[in-house]
C-alpha cells in the first residue's frame, strides 16, 4: 500500500425487497445456517480451490475499522507443511491439556470431547490460517516503510471470519475454528512478518464418512435477546 488518498462519495447500490421476499429469504437463510456445525473429522477428498478462494473473497468484503482490512489469509494444502503445523500444534496442545489448562477450563471442554490429538490438521485438504494485523506497513515517499496503526482489529477480523465460515458452509463445506494456544509457531512455519498475529486456524473440507459431532444446543432467541420498544 502506498500513501493514502481520500475517495469521493458515490451512490449506494441498493434494491429494496418486498417484505414477503425478505421473510422468505431470512427463514431460508436461518434454516441453512442452522445446519452449520464445527467438524473435527475430515475426509481427505479434494475441494475445488476456487470454492475456497471465493469464500476468502467473501471474508475480504467484511467491514473493518477505517476500512483497513487488517487481515491476511494463508491457504495450506502442502502435506509437508500441514504435517509441520500438526506437530507444532499437538506439542502446544499436549502442554495445554496436561499442564497449562486450569481444571475449570478442562471441565468446560468436556462437552466437546476434545484432546491433544489433532489428526484433522493433516486429513483436511486445506487449512486456512487467518492472521490479524495490529498495524500495517505503508511505503513512504522515499520508499521507507511507515507503520500504520490499525483500529478495532479483533472485531474486524472476527467479522471477516464469521463471513468466511458462512460462505464455506453455504458452499457445501465443513470447517473448524481451531485455536491451538499459543499459535506463534504459525508465523514461523508460514514465514509471516512480525505485524501479523495468528488469529485462527481453520481446517476445511468434507466430513469424513461417519463423522460425528457433539450433541450440543444453541440458546433460544428469548435467552439471548432483549427487545426495548
Ligand atoms: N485449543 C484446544 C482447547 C479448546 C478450547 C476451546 I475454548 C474450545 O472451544 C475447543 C478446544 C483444542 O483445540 O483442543
Amino acid at each position: 500500500m502506498t500513501v493514502r488518498s481520500i475517495p469521493s462519495m458515490q451512490a449506494l447500490k441498493f434494491q429494496r425487497m418486498s417484505q414477503e421476499q425478505q421473510t422468505i429469504r431470512s427463514r431460508d437463510f436461518l434454516e441453512q445456517m442452522g445446519r452449520r456445525r464445527s467438524v473435527r473429522m475430515f475426509s481427505p477428498d479434494p475441494v475445488p480451490r476456487e470454492v475456497i478462494e471465493n469464500a476468502i473473497r467473501v471474508a475480504s468484503l467484511a467491514p473493518s475499522g477505517a476500512n483497513q482490512q487488517p487481515w491476511h489469509f494463508v491457504l495450506v494444502s502442502s502435506p509437508e507443511v500441514k504435517r509441520r503445523i500438526r506437530e507444532a500444534a499437538e506439542r502446544e496442545e499436549r502442554e495445554f491439556y496436561e499442564h497449562r489448562a486450569p481444571r475449570e477450563w478442562l471441565e468446560a471442554l468436556e462437552i466437546l470431547g476434545t484432546d491433544p490429538n489433532k489428526p484433522f490438521l493433516e486429513s483436511a485438504p486445506y487449512l486456512i490460517v487467518v492472521f490479524a494485523l495490529d498495524y500495517g506497513i505503508m511505503t513512504g515517499r522515499r520508499d521507507e516503510p511507515i507503520k500504520l496503526k490499525h483500529y478495532y482489529v479483533s472485531e474486524s477480523v472476527g467479522i471477516a471470519v464469521g463471513m468466511l465460515l458462512t460462505a464455506l458452509h453455504l458452499s457445501g463445506l465443513v470447517a473448524l475454528t481451531h485455536t491451538p494456544s499459543p499459535m506463534g509457531f504459525l508465523r514461523e512455519i508460514l514465514g509471516r512478518p512480525k505485524n501479523e498475529r495468528p488469529y485462527l486456524l481453520i481446517p476445511v473440507g468434507y466430513p469424513a464418512e461417519g463423522a460425528t459431532v457433539p450433541g450440543i444446543n444453541k440458546k433460544e432467541l428469548h435467552e439471548i435477546l432483549q427487545v426495548v420498544e
